[in-house]
């Protein structure tokens, strides 16, 4: 399909993705392509390439959350919206559950990596047939399984895109489940374990309490969660359950939810929450089951059973057939980045510290495999940044600076050779800027100056 859309005219199919709305009525008019892609015999998978009016003769391909399933327009309409050719695909399914991947290879793989990278390239030839010209610059921009999907598309695509914008990666996916698993299992699985959502405000001022003013500045962030040695054996009721303590049950699990994933033999897993996060423990420890978006990956994908039962999960025994199951598919951790960066790719990492979905050491491990692999910090910066969010959610946010302009840090790098060694950052409360601050390259922290508002960016600097 190939439709002009008047300004302010589109509307998404169906109603969906409602919270874009308001996005949608301020764009300017565009060219409309919606196409099919068949890479194998049992793919389906939907693309939209957006072509403004207003071109600025550039590309921005948008992620997906989740397990994907629908276009992202909400992306679309902001990259649109700065004059961007943009595209988005379903990833090859409709819906947004695991579901599909049983008894479809093919369409697992379309989800993992296919689908983005056949999107990119069909986007490229539409743009060039459109306009006559093929982008100047292409870009990924992607956050949660749409950061997932920008390293995978680095590792294996280097030839993609100029730069890549990967936050809040839900990856390595094996891991991020057998975490998920883990601490579900620490607080779902017995009621007297169970941690009340009331009690997590409790256990979050005592947080506050041990580590806001350890890290130099009592500002209600942690800026460096790794330093939070916090013990909710502190919180233990002195005698019968209260409203603001712990059963030794409950200190039980809290040891868990706030501890990397190890194995027996001690090796890490996948580092989990940070101190700071307790106010959003709900989204994986609500109840009454661990997060659907694992359980599916488990069911659907791990063991092809929909009757899968969480409750037998057993750490070393199911991660291990879930990464042998998965043969690399899933997951993307190659750090060897050398093919993007050397024809001058950038990749810019970010996570919010206190993400609630994705414990956010994962990209800290990440980056750290990828310095290994480049030769070093310095050669590594060159090229690939990661940028920590004190006090953020998963991909937004949160009590810290959640706001800021990664698309425009990544322009000036890739386009006018300028790293970003701070990105403008800030925190509103309905709707008025009450707080604004550096993010900083890790693994840099920003460090108040010792004068000036800690509401005010001036005041810090990174080191
Ligand atoms: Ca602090």
């Amino acid at each position: 399909m190939a439709q002009v859309v008047a300004p302010g005219a589109f509307a998404a199919p169906g109603g969906a993705e409602s919270p874009g709305a308001n996005a949608f009525a301020k764009l300017p008019s565009f060219c409309r392509v919606a196409a099919t892609l068949k890479p194998t015999s049992d793919s389906d998978i939907k693309v939209e390439v957006w072509l403004p009016s207003g071109w600025n003769g550039k590309f921005q391909a948008v992620g997906n959350g989740g397990w994907a399933g629908a276009i992202s327009y909400p992306a679309m309409a902001e990259a649109l919206a700065r004059g961007y050719a943009t595209a988005s695909t379903d990833t090859g399914h409709v819906g947004g559950r695991g579901t599909f991947a049983l008894g479809h290879p093919e369409k697992f793989i379309d989800f993992a990596y296919r689908s983005e990278h056949e999107m990119t390239v069909k986007a490229k030839a539409i743009v060039a047939a459109f306009y006559g010209n093929a982008p100047k610059y292409s870009y990924w921009n992607g956050c949660s399984t749409g950061g997932r999907q920008g390293l995978a598309e680095a590792q294996r695509y280097p030839d993609d895109f100029d730069g890549i914008i990967a936050g809040a990666q839900a990856n390595p996916r094996t891991r991020l489940g057998a975490w998920h698993l883990t601490i579900g299992s620490a607080v779902l699985k017995d009621a007297a374990a169970f941690i009340p959502a009331s009690k997590y405000p409790v256990i979050h001022r005592a947080v506050l309490a041990a580590c806001d003013a350890a890290d130099g500045l009592k500002d209600g962030l942690l800026n460096d969660p790794p330093r939070c040695h916090f013990d909710p054996a502190m919180l233990t009721c002195k005698g019968a359950d209260g409203p603001d303590c712990l059963t030794p049950r409950q200190v039980e699990a809290a040891k868990i939810i706030m501890s990397p994933v190890k194995t027996s033999r001690g090796e890490e897993i996948f580092p989990g929450y940070a101190p700071g996060t307790e106010l959003g423990w709900g989204a994986l420890l609500g109840g009454p089951e661990p997060t659907a978006v694992t359980l599916d990956h488990y069911k659907y994908v791990v063991f092809k059973d929909p009757n899968w039962d969480w409750r037998t999960f057993d750490l070393e025994r199911d991660l291990a057939i879930a990464e042998k199951v998965d043969k690399g598919t899933i997951n993307a951790i190659d750090p060897h980045l050398t093919p993007f960066t050397s024809r001058g790719g950038k990749l810019l990492m970010y996570h919010g510290w206190t993400d609630q979905m994705v414990g956010p050491g994962t990209s800290i491990t990440y980056y750290d495999s990828v310095i290994k692999a480049l030769g070093g910090p310095s050669k590594t910066m060159a090229s690939v940044r990661l940028f920590m969010v004190p006090g953020m959610g998963h991909c937004r946010g949160g009590e810290g600076p959640n706001t800021f302009d990664m698309v425009a840090a990544l322009e000036q790098w890739v386009e006018q050779g300028k790293a970003p060694d701070h990105i403008l950052a800030s925190h509103a409360t309905n709707g008025v800027v009450d707080r604004t601050r550096p993010l900083c390259p890790y693994p840099q922290l920003a460090t108040y100056k010792g004068s000036g508002s800690v509401d005010e960016a001036a005041s810090f600097t990174c080191r």
